[in-house]
């Protein structure tokens, strides 16, 4: 992964949870370089003072953080919330933003997966200060690829997505704001939300890489989130592969 720069995303969002205690034991850095600057040991290098009192000390492995090129926020929409919600959305609860790949495994290893989600839940992964709404600025020109799978089926995918797109395996990562599973009585759908959904190259290029990563073979169709606002559930696919 290429290096990024994550200084300004926070470590976590307004919820705090255990999570974040897992955080700040994970992110700890040597200092003491030449300059007073942080001094990253090597990978795999063993820390431990270089006198014989520190020698009888016990060493210790430093595993330092992986930085992914972006900041992802998870979010959650909780059915009973959604059923008493004043408009659309605002039952989304933050859970938590992440900047390593060390935070993502502790996130996503501490969060139902989708077959364990009520039905009517929405669990969203999208980049750190893009909001899952048609009304985000970012959003707005976009649109969304879909994949469904029955009830219970859609575990795999969602992690395979997850890390296509925090791993930033597709070539035009840079036009996907995030990812969403949403859980329904029959199905499991997964969308990957895009930024121009007119940019047809880069439409097609996701899709095609998309299925690839998933080993998804039915035919898949994109939906630009305009025609959905003006034609809700009578949108048709836009693109499809
Ligand atoms: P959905 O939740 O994306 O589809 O949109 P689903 O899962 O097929 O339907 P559900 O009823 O089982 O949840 C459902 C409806 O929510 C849409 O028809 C819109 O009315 C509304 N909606 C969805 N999204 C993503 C947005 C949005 O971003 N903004 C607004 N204002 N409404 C939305």
């Amino acid at each position: 992964m290429r290096e990024m720069a994550v200084e300004e995303a926070p470590r976590t969002t307004s919820n705090e949870d255990q999570t974040n205690d897992i955080n700040t034991k994970s992110n700890h850095r040597i200092r003491g370089g030449d300059n007073g600057e942080e001094v990253e040991p090597e990978e795999g290098e063993i820390v431990g003072g270089d006198d014989s009192s520190s020698s009888k000390q016990s060493t210790s492995v430093v595993h330092q953080p992986h930085p992914l090129e972006h900041s992802w926020t998870f979010r959650f929409d909780n059915p009973s919330a959604k059923s008493k919600r004043a408009s659309w959305g605002s039952s989304i609860r933050p859970i938590y933003t992440l900047a390593t790949a060390e935070e993502f495994w502790s996130i996503y290893n501490n969060i139902p997966h989708p077959s364990k989600l009520a039905v009517g839940a929405d669990l969203y992964c999208f980049k750190y200060k893009i909001e899952p709404k048609w009304e985000d600025p970012i959003c707005a020109n976009g649109g969304k690829w879909t994949v469904t799978y029955a009830r219970g089926k859609s575990d795999t995918s969602w992690l395979y997505t997850l890390l296509a797109m925090i791993g930033e395996q597709f070539d035009h990562g840079d036009e996907i704001c995030g990812a969403v599973v949403n859980v329904r009585a029959r199905q499991e759908k997964i969308s990957i939300w895009t930024k121009n959904a007119s940019n047809d190259a880069a439409q097609m290029s996701i899709g095609k890489q998309w299925k690839e990563f998933l080993d998804y073979t039915d035919t898949i169709g994109f939906i630009f989130h305009e025609d959905a606002k003006k034609l809700d559930r009578s949108a048709r696919n836009k693109y499809s592969i």
